[in-house]
């Protein structure tokens, strides 16, 4: 008799957003097509003997081949990166097509899509950062793009190269709004931190630590408020990245308890590193330059309250990764290089779901629901890609992550599979470590060998996520914009 199934992954602990059940999980064409108890044979079986299995990561937000203005270079590439990924547990990752000023969105777009050609091992999809949101960016291409399946995009309060003044912010917003598009916002408040940079320099406080001093908590909540006041202006769903402080947190909080459609991401380096991290001795503080900064204990334990509360709708790794010795990561100004020339960004796409697991579900900080939900479902559904991608139901791609639950790991740089020459967590001890993952039902790890073909991840168009469908009444009068 054929077999019924390609592959069964035999008496698995399921864990959905929803519920944990205990069940065989059978697959055909890369999809699930049942679940249930004593499913009939597949070619392959996996025997899971009670293990639990979580749906594939979905990371929302993670830097690979991004082109920087000061010659910087990141270390991963869609290769490495997508490796790293799937390493730990990531099956889904969508990254960001990043328009220069002057450049047209699409040709940036085009520019990616070559960048990834034939590398990833994962599934991928993009979402856009816009930087020039001329007449003809707004007025036509961003409209195609989304009506193509770009229907996310991120944008800057800071960073020269890329922020935008309010004046844009609501111009964007107001498109995001007529075209069903989520809007991503790094909000920090730009000129604070330059005028602070300038007298934290002219006193000669240039090392790694003073990267905190010059974004202190203010910069970081007054920004958040300035996004939440021009989305209710609007009318329309904002998602606040990486998100460090107490302060911010309860700026959101507060928005969501009016009814605004406020979403929220973290990152595991606002839960685990704080600012004393930047003072780490030998200049190994630059390894934890990122922006916004670590902060503190204090800020670390509002956030996993927001984790345990609802406040934040995902967490994502914003994976950055600079090389700590090589000459384009973070010493490419030399080796004393003031805070300011230190390139932004910690690497965390590989050691993302096994920190949350470790330090959130193994600790009781959160249940295991919530992280599925905040690791996979949430951003497969807040970026257009779920049922598909996020869950583990009939239907969905097969991305699965077996987990060891009880291994003990002491984090090494030695044992990730991304590029870069360092991991912040490098001595630190966790337990639960996925086992074997599965990309739509091929097996892309198991027990820390990356197996997936350079080039067999799939790009994914998105839909217009649900969450940006038009809603109540704008405080502006809709007519006018
Ligand atoms: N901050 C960002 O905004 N992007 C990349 C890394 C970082 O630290
Ligand atoms: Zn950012
Ligand atoms: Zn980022």
């Amino acid at each position: 008799m054929a077999a019924r199934f390609d592959l069964v992954v035999r008496d698995a602990t399921v864990a959905t957003a929803a519920d944990t059940m205990r069940c065989d999980i059978g697959i055909r064409g890369g999809r699930i097509a049942a679940l249930g108890e004593d499913l009939a044979g597949g070619a392959e079986e996996v025997r899971a003997g009670g293990a639990l299995v979580t749906p594939g990561g979905v990371d929302g937000h993670c830097h690979f081949e991004q082109e920087l203005p000061d010659g910087a270079q990141l270390a991963d590439d869609f290769l490495s990166g997508t490796r790293s990924a799937a390493c730990g547990g990531t099956t889904t990752i969508i990254p960001f097509a990043c328009q220069f000023k002057g450049q047209s969105m699409r040709a940036a777009v085009a520019d990616y899509h070559r960048r990834a050609e034939g590398k990833p091992v994962v599934d991928y999809a993009f979402h856009l950062i816009v930087s020039d949101p001329n007449p003809q960016v707004l007025g036509q291409e961003l409209p195609a793009l989304i009506r193509d399946g770009y229907t996310s995009f991120k944008i800057y309060m800071t960073y020269d190269i890329l922020k935008l003044a309010d004046r844009e912010i609501l111009d964007v917003l107001a498109l995001a709004r007529r075209e069903r598009a989520m809007t991503m916002i790094h909000a920090e408040n730009s000129d604070v931190i330059t005028w602070l940079t300038e007298k934290l320099e002219l006193a000669g406080r240039t090392a790694p630590k003073y990267h905190a001093a010059s974004r202190p908590q203010p910069v970081e909540r007054e920004a958040t408020h300035r996004a939440i006041a021009f989305s209710e202006l609007l009318d329309v769903p904002i998602l606040v990245v990486h998100v460090s402080s107490r302060d911010a947190t309860e700026q959101i909080r507060w928005a969501q308890s009016r009814g605004l459609r406020i979403y929220a991401e973290t990152c595991p380096q606002y839960l685990l590193l704080t600012e004393s991290d930047l003072d780490r001795p030998g200049g190994e503080g630059a390894k934890c330059v990122c922006s916004p900064p670590p902060r503190t204990p204090a800020d670390q334990a509002a956030i996993w309250e927001g984790l345990a509360n609802g406040t934040f709708t995902i967490v994502s790794s914003d994976h950055s990764p600079f090389s700590y010795a090589g000459p384009k990561g973070k010493f490419l100004h030399g080796p004393n290089p003031p805070f300011a020339k230190i390139p932004n960004g910690v690497p965390g796409v590989e050691t993302r779901l096994p920190l949350l697991f470790s330090e959130g579900v193994g600790k009781g900080r959160i249940t295991l629901q919530q992280f599925v939900a905040l690791t996979a479902t949430n951003p497969a559904r807040l970026y257009g890609l779920y049922p598909r991608k996020g869950t583990i139901a009939i239907g969905a791609d097969a991305d699965l992550v077996l987990w060891d639950t009880e291994r003990e790991v002491t984090i090494a740089n030695a044992m990730l599979h991304h590029a870069a020459d360092y991991t912040p967590y490098e001595g630190l001890r966790v337990r639960g470590w996925p086992t074997l993952v599965l990309s739509r039902g091929e097996t892309v790890m198991r027990n820390g060998e990356p197996l997936g073909a350079p080039g067999r991840g799939r790009y994914l168009r998105c839909d217009p996520p649900a969450a940006a469908a038009p809603r109540g009444r704008p405080v502006v009068d809709p007519a006018l914009f």
